[in-house]
């Protein structure tokens, strides 16, 4: 069978459990091999850790791109997620340049938001660079808090789900499929994904648990994306990733105060490739 390849484009924050450092593990044991251009280094992610180090790799990235074209490397996708600066979202734009074939799926996670709120260091002119790299993208995936800011609403009326399918359409606007995670409802949270033209919005509900899970949104695109790059429709992969989170969530939550960092989603990893 031919292996896929898929390159991942993010942050590697060395400790906290999100971007590469789950990318990685979780799209690998799909058996798509998965090769990381990191946009930044840092200690750890930026969610409730003070003080730390942030150093982005402009020059590195321009290089390492330079070298693969040499190389005339192809992949069968390439995955974007946080990038952590409005300059290297312009390098990120040009590597989509470089390096999309016909038959390249490029799906971007436009991290930048979540709770209503920016991530440290983030803001309004951030979001419209980022907006305008989501035009190149496939499938696009933002939490509830970032499609309100891609949308022109306020991020902190993300639990207001009133507005869902108008924001999810005037997304596809931007992509033709959009997913949306994080969509709160009273008892439940659900993940969304919208086809362009589609009468209607997909929907993949699960119980809703107190407090903030960081890396759960890292967990869902890495999963996704392999599993769409297994041959799953959009709607089936976005069940199953969903699926996936849910199960990381519930095997994290008996060493809560330990893991409030990111997931146990080791433990998962065999129960999502027979998924
Ligand atoms: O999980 C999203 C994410 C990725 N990368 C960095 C982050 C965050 C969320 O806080 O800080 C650096």
């Amino acid at each position: 069978m031919k292996q896929k390849r898929l390159v991942t484009i993010q942050d590697l924050s060395c400790f906290g459990k999100c971007s590469v450092t789950v990318a990685l593990p979780v799209i690998s044991a799909l058996g798509i091999e998965t090769v990381v251009l990191p946009t930044t280094v840092l200690s750890t992610h930026t969610g409730e850790f003070k003080g730390y180090t942030f150093h982005p790799l402009h020059n590195e990235f321009h290089r390492i791109m330079q070298h693969w074209k040499s190389l005339k490397i192809e992949f069968d996708a390439i995955y974007v997620g946080y990038i952590g600066s409005g300059e290297l979202i312009d390098l990120v734009s040009d590597f989509i340049d470089e390096f999309k074939k016909e038959n390249t799926v490029v799906f971007i996670d436009p991290a930048m938001a979540d709770n209503g709120k920016f991530y440290s260091g983030l803001d309004r002119d951030y979001a419209k660079k980022l907006s305008s790299l989501c035009k190149k993208a496939d499938i696009i995936s933002p939490n509830m808090t970032e499609a309100m800011i891609l949308s022109g609403n306020k991020p902190e009326n993300y639990k207001d789900t009133s507005m869902l399918e108008v924001i999810a359409k005037s997304l596809s606007d931007i992509c033709n499929n959009v997913i949306i995670t994080g969509v709160h409802n009273e008892k439940t949270i659900s993940t969304v994904a919208y086809e362009k033209g589609s009468a209607t919005l997909f929907s993949a509900e699960k119980p809703l648990y107190n407090g903030v899970f960081y890396g759960s949104g890292d967990l869902f695109a890495s999963a996704f994306i392999g599993k769409y790059l297994c041959g799953m429709s959009l709607s089936d992969a976005t069940k199953s990733a969903s699926d996936f989170v849910n199960e990381c969530i519930l095997c994290t939550l008996d060493e809560r105060d330990k893991y409030w960092y990111g997931l146990k989603f080791e433990q998962c990893l065999p129960s999502l490739i027979n998924k």
